[in-house]
């Protein structure tokens, strides 16, 4: 990272430090890429190149390949059980912890590394890998009482309910699905709020999300990207940061004074 622009970054750090909700940072997949999960995109390599992330990760593709659709994102829950938080994600929780009400943290990964560095009230766009939801409404929900539970379910590829067939599918936000709305809604009350955002290791590619960085801009917030390649969002961002989130975070949130 060159000098001048970590010093000037530092101090955007310390200065939105002082101020509740004043830093912000929007996470993509990269951040978990020095923690040996791969990216979205190179998540498609192998066996899977010669899929479309979008057809797999959609109702659509899981309608047509119910076994396929789940076999990946099993294969994807095993690679996030056997990862660990990197340094940036430590670097962040540490922030969090020594400057309380600072920081939000806005995801659209569907890993829980940064909940298990620390930053438990991370807000999740697009949803939780490791979690399991109906494919279709439950139907006990609507007549006689709460739904049965996915946990419940027979065991298969995916798993099914014993009663009435209905599929088991990872609660994440396919595309084609819109974003959880109160999820949504607080991450653009924390990018109009913030003084700083980093949006760190996304291509910008997929929206909703990709918006926030333009949405905070206009709200009057300095805007960084980390990221050592181009993104499609760079020109909302005041500095361009071409390096790792693992090597950046630290260096710009470390040893900011409480
Ligand atoms: C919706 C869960 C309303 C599933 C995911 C406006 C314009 C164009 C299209 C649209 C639009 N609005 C809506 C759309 C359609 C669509 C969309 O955005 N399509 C794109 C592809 C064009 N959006 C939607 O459908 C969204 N819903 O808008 O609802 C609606 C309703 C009906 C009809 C229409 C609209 C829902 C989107 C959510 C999709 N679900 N995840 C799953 O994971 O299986 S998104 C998925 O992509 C992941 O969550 C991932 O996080 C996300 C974004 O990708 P990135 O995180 O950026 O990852 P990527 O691999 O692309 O890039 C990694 C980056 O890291 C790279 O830049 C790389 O250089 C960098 N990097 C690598 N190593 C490092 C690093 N950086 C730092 N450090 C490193 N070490």
């Amino acid at each position: 990272m060159v000098e001048s622009i970590a010093a000037a970054l530092r101090d955007q750090v310390r200065q939105a430090a002082a101020h509740p909700g004043g830093l912000a940072v929007l996470t993509g997949a990269g951040m978990t890429a020095e923690s040996g999960v791969p990216t979205f995109r190179d998540a498609m390599t192998g066996l899977w190149a010669r899929f479309d992330p979008a057809e797999l990760a959609s109702e659509r593709g899981f309608r047509a390949h119910p076994a396929r659709v789940w076999q990946w994102y099993a294969g994807r829950r095993d690679g996030v059980r056997r990862a660990e938080p990197n340094a940036g994600h430590r670097a962040l929780a540490d922030f969090a912890a020594r400057h309380p009400g600072v920081l939000t943290v806005i995801t659209q990964n569907v890993d829980d590394l940064h909940q298990r560095a620390g930053n438990a009230d991370t807000i999740r766009l697009h949803g939780e890998l490791l979690r399991d939801r109906w494919f279709e409404p439950c139907p006990r929900s609507s007549t006689v009482g709460p739904p049965c539970d996915p946990a419940t379910a027979r065991a298969g590829e995916p798993p099914a309910c014993a009663d009435c067939g209905n599929l088991v599918r990872p609660a994440v936000v396919w595309f084609g699905e819109s974003l959880p709305a109160a999820a949504f809604e607080a991450a653009e009350r924390a990018v109009d709020a913030c003084r700083l955002l980093l949006v760190v290791g996304t291509s910008g590619a997929v929206w909703p999300a990709a918006g926030l960085a333009a949405r905070a801009r206009r709200a009057g917030a300095v805007v960084a990207i980390v990221n050592p390649h181009d993104s499609e969002i760079d020109e909302q961002a005041h500095h361009l940061i071409r390096d790792t989130a693992a090597r950046a975070l630290p260096a710009l949130l470390g040893g900011v004074p409480t």
